[in-house]
């Protein structure tokens, strides 16, 4: 059926439990998600200085693990993690409620796209894609002004990725239909127009492994919504992932993006806890930076 390969439905004995774990192993796991930066008078002029790059790759490759890594690496490097942790607890208001009420109707959109793709795709799209741009808006601290080396501003993932990996593979395999589809290449042109300047990217890292190195690494850190994603689905990905960035075969809207340098690394190395691959990593990094 479509969407095969995407999950294997799985059921929650208990919802409400399994929000409570979900979102305890979340913040756990991305301390980054809760201690983003606010404003600073001197946010404009770091903003025209700084330099910023995404970090692609595959589900469960390393991004998280290998934005810490960065993060610590030098303190005129800021990392922004992905906001999965949003993903999974969508929080809605009744009319009757304010601005001030506690938050209610909390649902967990991750894992009603893995649980039933075709109906949750297309809305998973439009709210990741959206809080991706509004996190990635934020201005950079002011601490990078006084960065020794360049300042540069990393994103896990990118307003690109969302389009030309996620949406575009789910479109490919039938969760995301026509309709779905040009209505969201439209918002997303529009947006990238309009919003594009402030979160432009001058360069991106392509961590690079495997699908099954990948599963492997999905498994061991079991997020439970994706229990069920299959290797099939991860192997769509990484084709998705070599047409964009290696192949460049893929249909790139933006000419500004088709011409940016892609730094490739071997994901598959154990950088998380071999010295010698975070060394080699972070030297290729800095390289990397020192030429945007
Ligand atoms: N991981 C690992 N060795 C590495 C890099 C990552 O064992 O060299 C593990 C990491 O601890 C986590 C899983 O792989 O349990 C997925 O990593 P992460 O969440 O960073 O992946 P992402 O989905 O952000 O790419
Ligand atoms: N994800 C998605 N579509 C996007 C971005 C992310 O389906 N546009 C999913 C893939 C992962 C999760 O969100 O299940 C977070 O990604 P990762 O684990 O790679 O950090
Ligand atoms: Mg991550």
């Amino acid at each position: 059926s479509k969407g095969a390969g995407l999950t294997q439905f799985s059921s929650f004995t208990s919802t409400r439990c399994f929000l409570r774990e979900t979102t305890r192993s979340v913040m756990d796991n991305n301390p980054g998600v809760s201690c983003f930066r606010k404003h600073s008078s001197s946010s404009a002029d770091v903003a025209s200085r700084v330099r910023r790059v995404s970090i692609e790759g595959n589900i469960a490759v390393g991004k998280s693990t290998f934005a810490k890594l960065l993060q610590s690496a030098s303190s005129d490097w800021e990392v922004m993690a992905e906001p999965v942790s949003k993903w999974q607890n969508i929080v809605g208001k009744t009319s009757k409620e304010t601005d001030s009420s506690p938050q209610t109707t909390v649902s967990n959109l991750l894992q009603m796209m893995y649980q039933d793709p075709q109906r949750w795709s297309y809305t998973f799209q439009t709210y990741s894609c959206m809080s991706r741009l509004r996190t990635q808006l934020q201005p950079p601290p002011a601490r990078l002004l006084s960065a020794e080396g360049p300042p540069v501003q990393v994103y896990e993932r990118s307003v690109y990725s969302d389009r030309y990996i996620f949406a575009l593979n789910l479109f490919e395999l039938g969760c995301i239909n026509a309709t779905e589809w040009a209505v969201y290449q439209d918002w997303h042109s529009l947006l990238v127009e309009q919003f594009g300047h402030q979160v432009e990217l001058e360069g991106i890292i392509y961590l690079r492994a495997s699908p099954k190195k990948c599963m492997e690494r999905l498994k061991l850190r079991g997020r439970p919504e994706e229990m069920g994603v299959q290797l099939e689905y991860l192997e769509k990905l990484h084709e998705q992932h070599e047409k964009w960035l290696v192949e460049k075969s893929t249909e790139i809207h933006f000419e500004k993006l088709k011409q940016i340098p892609v730094l490739q690394l071997d994901a598959s190395l154990e950088f998380k806890s071999d010295p010698e691959a975070r060394e080699l990593f972070i030297t290729k990094v800095q390289n990397f930076f020192n030429a945007l």
